[in-house]
């Protein structure tokens, strides 16, 4: 099993991922993004349901015509891991 971010690993999402919402109770980091209309916000979903597969790590989220929000945690483990690091900057870089 995956361990949980450290106390201190926490500490520093801010600056490590700066896009990214830290939830209040740790376990869930959260970006929102919008696009010119629906159909670039879906062809952005689509890639990052490519880079999930591949990384076998999925995200909750939701999608409202131009926008799509994005949650990460590693329901596994019960809270945040590297594995939530890696996806969020694979999806920053795509974004
Ligand atoms: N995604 C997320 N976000 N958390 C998980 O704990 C998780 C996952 N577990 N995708 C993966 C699938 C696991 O069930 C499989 C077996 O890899």
């Amino acid at each position: 099993m995956i361990a949980v971010l450290t106390e201190a690993e926490r500490a520093n999402l801010p600056a490590s991922l700066p896009q990214w919402q830290v939830a209040p109770d740790g376990k869930t980091i959260m970006r929102r993004f919008r696009f010119a209309d629906f159909s670039t916000a879906f062809a952005f979903m689509t890639r990052v349901a490519l880079l999930a597969e591949a990384q076998q790590h999925h995200p909750d989220w939701s999608n409202v015509y131009d926008r799509v929000e994005i949650r990460l945690s590693t329901h596994d483990a019960g809270g945040l891991t590297a594995r939530d690091l890696r996806l969020a900057r694979a999806i920053d870089a795509l974004a």
